[in-house]
Protein backbone atom coordinates (compact mmCIF):
# COMPACT_ATOMS: atom_id res chain seq x y z
CA UNK A 1 0.00 0.00 0.00
CA UNK A 2 1.69 3.41 -0.73
CA UNK A 3 1.43 6.01 1.36
CA UNK A 4 2.16 10.19 0.28
CA UNK A 5 3.53 12.82 3.20
CA UNK A 6 5.21 15.66 2.70
CA UNK A 7 7.84 15.88 4.73
CA UNK A 8 10.75 14.07 4.77
CA UNK A 9 11.11 14.33 8.43
CA UNK A 10 7.74 12.30 8.55
CA UNK A 11 9.34 9.29 7.75
CA UNK A 12 10.81 9.04 11.34
CA UNK A 13 7.62 10.42 13.16
CA UNK A 14 5.20 8.01 11.59
CA UNK A 15 6.59 5.13 14.25
CA UNK A 16 6.35 1.27 13.19
CA UNK A 17 4.14 0.51 9.61
CA UNK A 18 3.19 -2.99 9.06
CA UNK A 19 5.19 -4.10 6.08
CA UNK A 20 3.16 -3.38 3.16
CA UNK A 21 3.23 -0.03 3.63
CA UNK A 22 5.55 1.54 1.58
CA UNK A 23 5.98 5.94 2.12
CA UNK A 24 7.02 8.38 -0.46
CA UNK A 25 8.25 11.90 0.09
CA UNK A 26 5.93 13.85 -2.42
CA UNK A 27 6.00 17.53 -1.09
CA UNK A 28 4.82 20.75 -3.51
CA UNK A 29 2.72 19.75 -5.61
CA UNK A 30 4.54 20.68 -8.66
CA UNK A 31 7.29 17.93 -7.19
CA UNK A 32 5.52 15.22 -6.91
CA UNK A 33 6.65 12.11 -7.67
CA UNK A 34 5.27 10.36 -11.57
CA UNK A 35 4.32 7.71 -10.44
CA UNK A 36 0.76 8.33 -9.08
CA UNK A 37 -0.36 4.84 -9.01
CA UNK A 38 -0.89 3.00 -6.30
CA UNK A 39 -1.51 5.55 -3.82
CA UNK A 40 -4.13 4.74 -1.62
CA UNK A 41 -3.62 7.09 1.22
CA UNK A 42 -2.25 10.79 0.68
CA UNK A 43 -1.48 13.70 3.31
CA UNK A 44 -1.29 16.86 1.16
CA UNK A 45 1.09 19.51 2.41
CA UNK A 46 0.04 21.51 5.15
CA UNK A 47 -2.42 24.53 3.97
CA UNK A 48 -2.10 23.32 0.47
CA UNK A 49 -5.24 24.84 -1.41
CA UNK A 50 -6.10 24.47 -5.06
CA UNK A 51 -3.12 23.47 -6.81
CA UNK A 52 -3.11 20.22 -4.68
CA UNK A 53 -6.73 19.52 -4.46
CA UNK A 54 -6.51 19.48 -8.41
CA UNK A 55 -4.13 16.66 -7.92
CA UNK A 56 -7.04 15.01 -6.31
CA UNK A 57 -7.91 13.11 -10.27
CA UNK A 58 -4.66 12.30 -10.81
CA UNK A 59 -4.58 9.43 -8.24
CA UNK A 60 -6.45 7.05 -9.31
CA UNK A 61 -6.48 4.62 -6.48
CA UNK A 62 -6.70 7.07 -3.77
CA UNK A 63 -8.97 5.95 -1.32
CA UNK A 64 -7.78 8.43 1.89
CA UNK A 65 -7.44 12.01 2.13
CA UNK A 66 -5.22 12.92 5.84
CA UNK A 67 -4.60 16.56 6.37
CA UNK A 68 -2.37 18.05 8.46
CA UNK A 69 -4.36 20.92 9.26
CA UNK A 70 -7.88 21.14 11.80
CA UNK A 71 -9.75 23.32 8.60
CA UNK A 72 -11.10 21.04 6.14
CA UNK A 73 -12.63 24.10 4.09
CA UNK A 74 -10.49 23.70 0.81
CA UNK A 75 -10.97 19.79 0.61
CA UNK A 76 -14.89 19.81 1.34
CA UNK A 77 -16.66 18.99 -1.74
CA UNK A 78 -13.76 18.35 -3.97
CA UNK A 79 -12.95 14.84 -2.93
CA UNK A 80 -14.00 12.44 -5.80
CA UNK A 81 -16.37 9.58 -4.44
CA UNK A 82 -14.83 7.01 -2.66
CA UNK A 83 -12.45 8.88 -0.91
CA UNK A 84 -12.47 9.31 2.71
CA UNK A 85 -11.37 12.85 4.07
CA UNK A 86 -9.99 13.31 7.34
CA UNK A 87 -8.30 16.40 9.26
CA UNK A 88 -6.18 16.81 12.33
CA UNK A 89 -8.92 17.72 14.88
CA UNK A 90 -6.27 17.90 17.86
CA UNK A 91 -2.78 18.45 16.50
CA UNK A 92 -3.41 22.47 16.32
CA UNK A 93 -4.79 22.80 20.13
CA UNK A 94 -1.95 23.61 21.98
CA UNK A 95 -0.53 26.15 19.02
CA UNK A 96 -3.77 27.73 17.86
CA UNK A 97 -4.55 28.37 21.79
CA UNK A 98 -1.18 29.33 22.61
CA UNK A 99 -1.72 32.01 19.62
CA UNK A 100 -5.39 32.91 20.33
CA UNK A 101 -4.01 33.65 24.35
CA UNK A 102 -0.33 35.68 22.93
CA UNK A 103 -2.93 37.97 20.74
CA UNK A 104 -5.30 39.05 23.54
CA UNK A 105 -2.84 39.49 26.14
CA UNK A 106 -0.32 41.56 23.02
CA UNK A 107 -3.65 43.60 22.45
CA UNK A 108 -4.75 44.06 25.66
CA UNK A 109 -1.42 44.95 27.16
CA UNK A 110 -0.52 47.13 23.71
CA UNK A 111 2.76 45.55 23.30
CA UNK A 112 2.35 46.19 18.89
CA UNK A 113 2.47 49.75 20.03
CA UNK A 114 4.92 49.86 22.47
CA UNK A 115 7.05 47.36 19.89
CA UNK A 116 6.26 50.24 17.48
CA UNK A 117 7.94 53.13 20.03
CA UNK A 118 10.65 50.53 19.99
CA UNK A 119 11.72 50.50 16.82
CA UNK A 120 11.63 54.16 17.16
CA UNK A 121 13.95 54.11 20.58
CA UNK A 122 11.01 55.64 22.06
CA UNK A 123 10.23 55.06 26.19
CA UNK A 124 6.42 55.41 25.28
CA UNK A 125 5.23 55.49 28.95
CA UNK A 126 3.26 58.28 29.16
CA UNK A 127 1.73 57.65 25.64
CA UNK A 128 0.49 54.11 26.30
CA UNK A 129 0.48 53.35 30.01
CA UNK A 130 -1.82 52.34 31.74
CA UNK A 131 -2.91 49.88 29.47
CA UNK A 132 -5.72 47.25 29.47
CA UNK A 133 -5.56 44.07 31.06
CA UNK A 134 -6.37 40.54 30.49
CA UNK A 135 -7.25 40.06 34.50
CA UNK A 136 -11.60 40.00 34.89
CA UNK A 137 -12.54 39.90 31.04
CA UNK A 138 -15.28 38.75 29.43
CA UNK A 139 -13.97 36.05 27.12
CA UNK A 140 -17.15 34.74 24.64
CA UNK A 141 -15.43 32.05 22.37
CA UNK A 142 -17.34 31.23 19.24
CA UNK A 143 -16.29 27.80 18.36
CA UNK A 144 -16.80 25.06 20.88
CA UNK A 145 -14.61 22.66 19.59
CA UNK A 146 -11.55 21.00 20.55
CA UNK A 147 -9.42 24.28 19.81
CA UNK A 148 -12.00 26.58 21.63
CA UNK A 149 -12.18 24.49 24.92
CA UNK A 150 -8.04 24.31 24.93
CA UNK A 151 -8.04 28.56 24.59
CA UNK A 152 -10.63 28.33 27.47
CA UNK A 153 -8.05 26.24 29.57
CA UNK A 154 -5.60 28.35 28.91
CA UNK A 155 -6.88 31.37 29.98
CA UNK A 156 -8.77 30.23 32.91
CA UNK A 157 -5.86 31.19 35.13
CA UNK A 158 -6.30 34.58 34.10
CA UNK A 159 -9.32 35.10 36.00
CA UNK A 160 -11.94 35.40 33.10
CA UNK A 161 -15.40 34.52 32.80
CA UNK A 162 -16.42 32.72 29.84
CA UNK A 163 -19.71 32.15 27.33
CA UNK A 164 -19.02 29.45 24.94
CA UNK A 165 -21.32 29.32 21.62
CA UNK A 166 -21.68 26.18 19.19
CA UNK A 167 -23.64 25.96 16.15
CA UNK A 168 -26.11 24.11 18.39
CA UNK A 169 -26.53 24.71 22.09
CA UNK A 170 -24.99 22.12 24.68
CA UNK A 171 -27.08 23.32 27.74
CA UNK A 172 -25.84 20.54 29.95
CA UNK A 173 -22.07 21.93 29.38
CA UNK A 174 -23.15 25.40 29.43
CA UNK A 175 -22.47 25.80 25.66
CA UNK A 176 -24.92 28.21 24.13
CA UNK A 177 -26.28 28.09 20.39
CA UNK A 178 -25.03 30.13 17.47
CA UNK A 179 -28.79 31.92 17.40
CA UNK A 180 -27.91 33.38 20.77
CA UNK A 181 -25.18 35.77 19.66
CA UNK A 182 -26.57 38.96 19.30
CA UNK A 183 -27.58 38.76 23.07
CA UNK A 184 -24.17 37.56 23.88
CA UNK A 185 -22.00 39.99 22.03
CA UNK A 186 -22.84 42.92 23.88
CA UNK A 187 -21.81 41.73 26.98
CA UNK A 188 -18.56 40.40 25.78
CA UNK A 189 -15.33 42.19 26.47
CA UNK A 190 -13.12 40.19 23.93
CA UNK A 191 -14.76 37.50 21.14
CA UNK A 192 -12.30 34.48 20.05
CA UNK A 193 -13.92 33.35 16.71
CA UNK A 194 -12.53 29.34 16.03
CA UNK A 195 -15.43 27.96 13.72
CA UNK A 196 -14.90 26.37 10.71
CA UNK A 197 -15.67 27.83 7.51
CA UNK A 198 -18.56 26.05 6.13
CA UNK A 199 -21.45 27.64 4.29
CA UNK A 200 -22.79 28.44 7.52
CA UNK A 201 -20.08 30.23 9.04
CA UNK A 202 -19.04 32.26 6.03
CA UNK A 203 -20.02 35.88 6.78
CA UNK A 204 -20.86 34.90 10.33
CA UNK A 205 -19.00 38.12 11.13
CA UNK A 206 -21.22 40.60 9.19
CA UNK A 207 -21.55 44.16 10.50
CA UNK A 208 -24.69 42.95 12.27
CA UNK A 209 -21.97 41.07 14.18
CA UNK A 210 -19.61 43.50 14.82
CA UNK A 211 -22.21 46.33 15.59
CA UNK A 212 -23.69 44.51 18.51
CA UNK A 213 -19.89 44.34 19.97
CA UNK A 214 -19.04 46.72 22.47
CA UNK A 215 -17.69 49.86 22.85
CA UNK A 216 -13.47 49.14 23.48
CA UNK A 217 -13.99 44.74 22.35
CA UNK A 218 -11.30 42.83 21.01
CA UNK A 219 -12.31 40.63 18.09
CA UNK A 220 -9.63 37.59 17.33
CA UNK A 221 -9.49 35.60 14.51
CA UNK A 222 -7.83 32.38 14.33
CA UNK A 223 -10.28 30.57 12.00
CA UNK A 224 -10.57 31.53 8.51
CA UNK A 225 -10.54 35.00 6.98
CA UNK A 226 -13.89 34.68 4.67
CA UNK A 227 -15.68 33.88 8.34
CA UNK A 228 -15.56 37.61 8.62
CA UNK A 229 -16.50 39.40 5.80
CA UNK A 230 -13.51 42.16 5.31
CA UNK A 231 -15.61 45.10 4.26
CA UNK A 232 -17.72 45.19 7.61
CA UNK A 233 -14.22 44.33 9.55
CA UNK A 234 -12.73 47.08 7.97
CA UNK A 235 -15.18 49.86 8.39
CA UNK A 236 -16.01 49.08 11.92
CA UNK A 237 -12.02 49.03 12.74
CA UNK A 238 -11.56 52.10 10.86
CA UNK A 239 -13.97 53.83 13.64
CA UNK A 240 -11.75 52.89 16.33
CA UNK A 241 -14.87 51.67 18.09
CA UNK A 242 -13.12 48.08 18.42
CA UNK A 243 -9.95 46.37 17.79
CA UNK A 244 -8.84 43.20 16.40
CA UNK A 245 -5.87 40.19 16.50
CA UNK A 246 -5.94 38.16 13.12
CA UNK A 247 -4.28 35.56 12.16
CA UNK A 248 -6.60 35.16 9.20
CA UNK A 249 -7.62 37.77 6.71
CA UNK A 250 -9.56 37.36 3.51
CA UNK A 251 -7.71 37.63 0.70
CA UNK A 252 -5.16 35.70 1.98
CA UNK A 253 -2.01 36.68 1.93
CA UNK A 254 -3.48 40.39 2.42
CA UNK A 255 -2.15 42.35 -0.61
CA UNK A 256 0.33 44.86 0.63
CA UNK A 257 -2.01 47.86 0.31
CA UNK A 258 -5.00 46.89 2.00
CA UNK A 259 -6.01 48.89 4.62
CA UNK A 260 -6.13 46.52 7.37
CA UNK A 261 -2.21 46.72 7.55
CA UNK A 262 -2.25 50.24 8.76
CA UNK A 263 -4.94 50.08 11.48
CA UNK A 264 -3.09 51.06 14.39
CA UNK A 265 -5.48 48.97 16.57
CA UNK A 266 -5.12 45.68 14.67
CA UNK A 267 -2.52 43.15 15.34
CA UNK A 268 -1.91 40.90 12.10
CA UNK A 269 -0.07 37.57 11.70
CA UNK A 270 0.28 35.36 8.50
CA UNK A 271 -1.61 32.65 9.25
CA UNK A 272 1.01 31.46 11.43
CA UNK A 273 -1.41 30.06 14.51
CA UNK A 274 -0.49 26.43 13.78
CA UNK A 275 2.76 26.98 12.29
CA UNK A 276 5.21 25.74 15.46
CA UNK A 277 7.88 23.57 15.88
CA UNK A 278 5.46 20.86 17.97
CA UNK A 279 3.45 20.97 14.92
CA UNK A 280 5.21 17.75 12.80
CA UNK A 281 5.55 15.68 15.82
CA UNK A 282 2.05 15.87 16.74
CA UNK A 283 1.05 15.45 12.72
CA UNK A 284 2.80 12.68 11.97
CA UNK A 285 2.13 10.70 15.32
CA UNK A 286 -1.97 11.14 14.00
CA UNK A 287 -0.65 9.92 10.74
CA UNK A 288 0.97 6.79 11.85
CA UNK A 289 -2.12 6.37 13.73
CA UNK A 290 -4.88 6.71 10.90
CA UNK A 291 -2.22 4.07 8.57
CA UNK A 292 -1.45 1.59 10.68
CA UNK A 293 -5.60 1.77 11.12
CA UNK A 294 -6.08 1.55 7.37
CA UNK A 295 -4.20 -0.76 6.82
CA UNK A 296 -5.64 -3.21 9.57
CA UNK A 297 -9.11 -2.41 8.26
CA UNK A 298 -9.79 -0.42 11.45
CA UNK A 299 -12.21 2.84 11.05
CA UNK A 300 -10.13 5.87 10.50
CA UNK A 301 -10.54 9.14 13.19
CA UNK A 302 -11.53 12.89 12.57
CA UNK A 303 -12.95 11.92 9.33
CA UNK A 304 -14.80 14.99 7.64
CA UNK A 305 -16.35 12.93 4.64
CA UNK A 306 -16.81 9.09 4.62
CA UNK A 307 -16.13 7.85 1.58
CA UNK A 308 -17.30 4.12 2.24
C1 LIG B 1 -5.43 24.75 10.44
C2 LIG B 1 -4.75 26.06 10.47
O1 LIG B 1 -6.51 24.63 9.84
O2 LIG B 1 -3.64 26.13 11.04
O3 LIG B 1 -4.88 23.80 11.00
O4 LIG B 1 -5.29 27.05 9.92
Amino acid sequence: MKVWIPHEAGLKLLGELPPEVTVEVAGHPDKLPSDTAGVRFWVPPFLSGSDATALLHQLPDLEVVQLLSAGADAWVGRTPDGVTLCDARGVHDPSTAEWVVTAILAQLRAFPVFARAQARREWAFDAVAPTDELTGKRVLIVGAGSIGTAVRDRLAPFDVDFTLVARTARPEQGVYGVEELPRLLPDADVVVVLVPLTEQTRGLVDAAFLAAMRDGALLVNAARGPVARTEALVAELATGRISAALDVTDPEPLPADHPLWEMPNVLLTPHVAGSVRGLLPRAYRLVGDQVRRFAAGQPLINTVVDGY
